[in-house]
């Protein structure tokens, strides 16, 4: 990829922002623990799919994605949501079903939905959320703002016709979407090398005539460089595919016996969680003592809480108000 290159700020220029990624990182996983409890203890219906152990993913790629920008997202999305700032409370209350929720509790833990802060959810279909990054960046494009559409998805996706659709028109009409692959190696119980020939994704973007790169996922610092630098580039106008290699500590969903994996596997992959390593990395600079983790852990717990509440507070939509939004008014 010929970014190019600048000096930016990265997770480990200084304390405060090395310390800010892991309360980011702390924030998805203590708030999808919770989601977990309150998923057996009922509060919490449909699906949801954790996204613990991927966490350094989504923390690491915000701070290059700017306000202006646009965020299009899998079912896999709490932790892209909150890392966009969407507010903890707000999701939670969308999986309560609660009129409070940011999708006003319609859509529940795969549809987390933002306009204000172009987060465009939340699909449940996989590869679903490609075409439509391709077309927000089209319309960005055609009204000349200038700005970016990020574009999440899984490594079963790639599997969709809808990939292969997307990379190439976004190549073709040179739109600016950052295609962020986050691969975790399964898409439900089917193994990487099981569906795909080719499995290192990223040399897929050379047959659409596009520029891709790779990353380890497990490594904040790395994905906020490498992403500041993919970013850069899609800013001169062009698509670029980006795989994060990461893995996902949880079962696919709540309802997963993962016995397409074995627990030695899993295991191994623990080693390097995301926020264990970043610990250890700011350990090793003096710059993060048990007394700090006691106080990041603390805030994490109390905003938590804080959205628990928050979502046991609201209030469910009025029955009579179930087929609002389900069609618009047309004016002939
Ligand atoms: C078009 C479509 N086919 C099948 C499914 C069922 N399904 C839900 S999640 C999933 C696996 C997707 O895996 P991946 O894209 O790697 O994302 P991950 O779950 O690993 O984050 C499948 C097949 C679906 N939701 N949409």
């Amino acid at each position: 990829m010929k970014a190019p290159t600048r000096n930016r700020p990265v997770s480990l220029a200084d304390r405060q922002t090395a310390l800010d990624r892991l309360e980011a990182m702390l924030l998805i996983r203590r708030f999808e623990e919770k989601c977990a409890e309150l998923y057996s203890g009922g509060k919490i219906w449909g699906f949801l799919h954790l996204y613990i152990g991927e966490e350094a993913v989504a923390v690491g790629a915000m701070p290059a994605i700017r306000p202006e920008d646009a965020i299009v997202s899998t079912y896999r999305e709490h932790g892209h949501a909150l890392a966009r700032g969407v507010p903890a409370g707000a999701i939670m209350a969308e999986m309560f079903g609660k009129a409070n929720g940011c999708s006003r509790g319609r859509g529940g833990s795969m549809h987390l939905f933002d306009v204000s802060r172009r987060f465009y959810g939340g699909n449940a279909i996989v590869g679903g959320g490609l075409p439509l990054a391709v077309g927000l960046a089209l319309a960005d494009k055609l009204q000349q703002r200038p700005v970016v559409t990020v574009c999440l998805f899984g490594d079963g996706a790639v599997a969709e016709g809808e990939f292969h659709e997307s990379l190439n028109l976004a190549a073709l009409w040179q739109l600016p979407v950052l295609f962020l692959c986050e691969n975790n190696l399964y898409a439900m119980g089917t193994a990487l090398d099981r569906h795909q020939s080719q499995a290192k994704l990223h040399l897929k973007a050379d047959g659409y005539g596009m520029e891709a790169t790779a990353v380890d996922g497990m490594d904040v610092a790395a994905v906020e460089e490498e992403m500041g630098r993919a970013m850069d580039y899609v800013r001169t106008g062009k698509p670029l595919l980006l795989v994060a290699q990461t893995y996902r500590f949880r079962a696919h969903s709540m309802y997963d016996a993962e016995l397409y994996r074995s627990k030695e596997e899993v295991e191994a992959w623990k080693k390097r969680d995301p926020i264990l390593l970043w610990q250890a990395r700011l350990r090793k600079l003096d710059w993060l003592r048990d007394e700090d983790l006691q106080a990041l852990e603390a805030r994490v717990a109390i905003q938590v809480q804080e959205a628990v509440e928050f979502a046991a507070a609201g209030a469910w939509e009025p029955v009579e108000q179930l087929l609002r939004d389900v069609t618009t008014p047309v004016q002939l």
